[in-house]
């Protein structure tokens, strides 16, 4: 993360989570990077840009003295923790964020509203406003991050004029956004979408969620959006547009050429020579398509008795939200798939699949993309998906296929240069896998050449 050289800040960032994990170890604190897709698509502007950083540290802390001790040891990083207790924190975040409003913005159906995680949720984006405004000066840009926090634009927006003080809101939003007709199923939805309007600029990863956002502000709020890109509300014009969020792609290159890296890419090769091996790296979540991945290779398996212990899926299913009843029924599904797919399919000479629920570490995870052939990745509804990226920029020497749902954010602009499909079609899923593995060089080559040429064009 970047660092403070004295002066003002002039740029704070917000999202629910700060990019650090705080744990107790031994009655003292420790702080460490996490991983995601908001720490991943940040990490270029935080090491060339100064900040601060406003979120939740990830646990409770009670004692003033503690909380001043987790403060310190945040500061080094530019991060300020706002400090929730646990019950708060919990419905907030997994009683309306992940529960009812993650699900709302990736198409799920049969969402259940409940009036007290959505007062939760309410309590926290006014505690975040509350240190934010403290904080910031006129002339300080306060740069919001997903759907956690939709509320918090107009709350600072009204607590800044309060105080006198002039700072322009951007507001970052994550996951797709839906079409309006979807939004119905939220009885809270007009309180959210005004919330995001008292921002000055609010920006989607596609043309489509950025499309949907204007057609819901019209119908549901009345807003005028005659002009391209702008919506007037209640006297204010608010801009939106599509941003496209990327990777460091040198930073994979860079890693890809450790010896350390070098080493465990000679052990992979070795061990799985004569083999084509398919990545998938996802978090353990509903929208990343992983049930609907493991039927898809399921068929393909029986498609093509002929690739017996010829074809293996490697994937890592990053724990994820775990106090969630939803994800631990997922994970418990996913576990119950792959030994079935395993006990049918397995040899004495090897398992087609190999299920690690649990996240790698990063020099592993550029090993893994390098050696694979094809990344197969099954979104159901994804805002962006920056794996897609991150395989490409460790393929230079492969050319390995990317084999992409047609519902990722990122198949908007990498379909032609991958192979798309639908991920609910398990027949369309196994023929997308079977000519991915047998495609040409020279197809393999311009279909390479396509992403490469995109993912280091929008680096972050
Ligand atoms: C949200 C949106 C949007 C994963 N496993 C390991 C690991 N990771 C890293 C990957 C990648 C990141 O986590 C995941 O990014 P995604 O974009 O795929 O997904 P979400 O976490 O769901 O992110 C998504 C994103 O925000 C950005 O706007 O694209 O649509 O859902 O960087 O490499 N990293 C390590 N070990 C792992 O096991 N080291």
């Amino acid at each position: 993360m970047g660092s403070i050289s004295g002066g003002k800040q002039n740029l704070i960032i917000v999202s629910n989570r700060l990019p650090l994990s705080v744990k107790r170890v031994d009655g003292s604190f420790q702080s460490s990077l996490s991983s995601g897709g908001l720490v991943t698509s940040l990490a270029g502007l935080t090491k060339s840009t100064q900040f601060q950083w406003f979120g939740w540290p990830g646990l409770e802390v009670r004692d003033l003295g503690d909380r001043e001790e987790v403060s310190k040891s945040l500061e080094a990083h530019n991060a300020i923790p706002i400090f929730l207790d646990s019950t708060l924190a919990h419905e907030h975040y997994n009683g309306f964020s992940n529960r009812i409003l993650w699900p709302i913005l990736h198409y799920q159906s049969g969402v259940t509203f409940d009036d007290t995680p959505w007062q939760a949720y309410k309590r926290v984006n006014e505690l975040f406003a509350d240190a934010i405004v403290e904080s910031a000066e006129s002339g300080t840009l306060i740069w919001v991050h997903d759907y956690h926090l939709m509320l918090l634009p107009e709350l600072l927006r009204h607590r800044l004029k309060q105080q006198g003080k002039a700072c322009a809101i951007g507001f970052s939003l994550h996951t797709p956004f839906p079409a309006g007709d979807f939004w119905r199923n939220l009885p809270v939805r007009k309180h959210l979408i005004e919330g995001l309007l008292s921002s000055d600029l609010i920006g989607f990863h596609t043309d489509e969620y950025k499309q949907n956002f204007i057609d819901t502000c019209a119908s549901l709020l009345d807003a005028r959006t005659e002009i391209p890109n702008q919506i007037q509300y209640k006297n204010r014009l608010v801009c939106t547009n599509k941003f496209i969020v990327g990777i460091d792609p040198q930073k994979f290159t860079d890693t890809l050429q450790t010896p350390k890296v070098q080493d465990r890419i000679r052990t992979l090769k070795e061990r799985y020579k004569g083999v084509k091996v398919i990545v998938g790296v996802d978090r353990l979540d509903h929208i990343k398509g992983l049930t609907q991945k493991l039927s898809g290779f399921d068929t393909f398996l029986d498609d093509h008795p002929e690739l017996q212990n010829k074809v293996v899926l490697i994937q890592v299913a990053v724990p994820s939200r775990e106090d969630v009843k939803e994800y631990q029924d997922l994970e418990r599904d996913l576990c119950t798939m792959a030994g079935k797919i395993n006990g049918k399919h397995a040899t004495p000479e090897g398992t087609p699949l190999l299920y690690m629920h649990r996240s790698v570490p990063f020099a592993e995870l550029t090993a893994l993309y390098s050696v694979a052939d094809v990344c197969l990745l099954t979104s159901t509804r994804d805002g962006m998906n920056l794996v897609a990226f991150e395989y490409v920029a460790c393929q230079e020497e492969r050319h390995g296929v990317l084999v992409l749902s047609e519902f990722a954010g990122a198949s908007s602009f990498m379909s032609e240069g991958s192979i798309s499909f639908h991920p609910a079609n398990t027949t369309e899923m196994s023929e997308a896998i079977f000519k991915a593995i047998t495609l040409d060089p020279s197809e393999r080559k311009s279909k390479y050449e396509y992403l490469r040429n995109f993912v280091n064009e929008n680096t972050r």
